[in-house]
């Protein structure tokens, strides 16, 4: 049962809707005006609309076109009622933003078929805009998927490429700072062969949420690059803040003190860092960026590990 306004300026005609809507087994509600059939639109929210065209005040068109600006994103079926000329009017009817157009007397068989097509058209129309709002949700999951890294759930490497092209543009065109990190855990094959492939995937897991916790301006970002290494972009800061940020999480990690009894880093699990600076147009390509950090991670490496090293 849907609730059926019925605008007509006749007591007569209002009479004979309503019996022909309630034997529809349909709540009439009913409005002697265009104007109130407009306040009643708004209050009601009936499913379907029966207008009549020609009433004092307000004509049928005027009130339609007033019901569809008050909701331009949604469709309530419109039926226009009249008496006049029906090429004309139906035409009428249909570009004031009506739907169909019954001649007055109106056969309550003839009614009572349109009101159900109507509805039907209308439920179609539901089921589409909720399917349209479920993949919607869909791409954007599917979105956050296709950037995330499956095994850390932190970032992955084609959401870093992207970014970075992204900052070393805008650190080009406005002058800033912008630093990258690479880091790489130490010794962690010989990690993976004494402990095995899982606890090694749990220790990727737990260094990953250090770097992206220590992330702290909404800029800075933090993804797996690739196997056990993992990058840090750092917009609008010089290599001294880089340094600091990677040196908290270096810490951080050492403090976790994952045993590593292979490792000559103390018998913990630790990683090396290699921070590269984008200054003053030093670097041609966010590649060459990232090829000066790497070598100084691998400086790092060559030093000792579990060391952050500035190229
Ligand atoms: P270094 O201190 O010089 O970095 O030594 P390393 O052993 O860490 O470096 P190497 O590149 O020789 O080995 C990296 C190892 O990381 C090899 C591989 O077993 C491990 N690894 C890479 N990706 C994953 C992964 O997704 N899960 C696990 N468990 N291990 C991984
Ligand atoms: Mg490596
Ligand atoms: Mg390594």
């Amino acid at each position: 049962m849907s609730k059926i306004l019925i605008v007509d300026d006749s007591a007569t005609i209002r009479a004979a809707l309503t019996a022909a809507v309630r034997s529809m087994k349909h709540e009439p509600i009913v409005a002697e005006t265009g104007e109130q059939g407009v306040e009643m639109f708004i209050t009601e929210r009936p499913g379907v609309i029966l207008l009549d065209v020609k009433m004092p005040g307000i004509d049928g068109y005027e009130a339609a076109r007033r019901i569809r600006a008050l909701q331009p994103d949604e469709w309530i079926p419109i039926i226009f009622l009249s008496a006049g000329d029906y090429d004309q009017d139906l035409e009428r009817a249909i570009e004031c933003g009506g739907d169909d157009y019954l001649m007055k007397p109106v056969s309550p068989v003839v009614l009572s078929a349109k009101i159900r097509a109507l509805q039907r058209l209308d439920d179609m129309r539901r089921k589409q805009v909720e399917l349209s709002a479920q993949l919607t949700a869909a791409n954007r999951q599917l979105q956050a998927l296709a950037n995330q890294d499956s095994l850390t759930g932190i970032a992955n490497r084609r959401s870093f490429d992207f970014l970075i092209t992204q900052h070393f543009a805008q650190a080009a065109r406005q002058r800033t700072a912008l630093s990258v990190v690479l880091c790489d855990v130490d010794h962690f094959k010989a990690y993976n062969d004494r402990y095995g492939h899982v606890a090694g995937d749990e220790c990727l897991r737990r260094i990953g949420s250090v770097l992206a916790s220590t992330c702290r301006r909404s800029t800075d970002f933090a993804a797996r690059y690739g196997g056990e290494e993992f990058a840090v972009l750092l917009p609008d800061t010089p290599s001294e803040g880089a340094l600091e940020m990677i040196e908290t999480a270096r810490r951080e990690v050492a403090g976790l003190a994952i045993p590593h009894e292979l490792s000559p880093t103390g018998n913990i699990v630790t990683f090396s860092a290699g921070i590269a600076t984008y200054v003053n147009g030093r670097d041609d390509a966010p590649a060459q960026l990232i090829a000066r950090a790497d070598n100084a991670l691998y400086r790092a490496k060559d030093l000792g590990r579990n060391r952050c090293i500035c190229a």
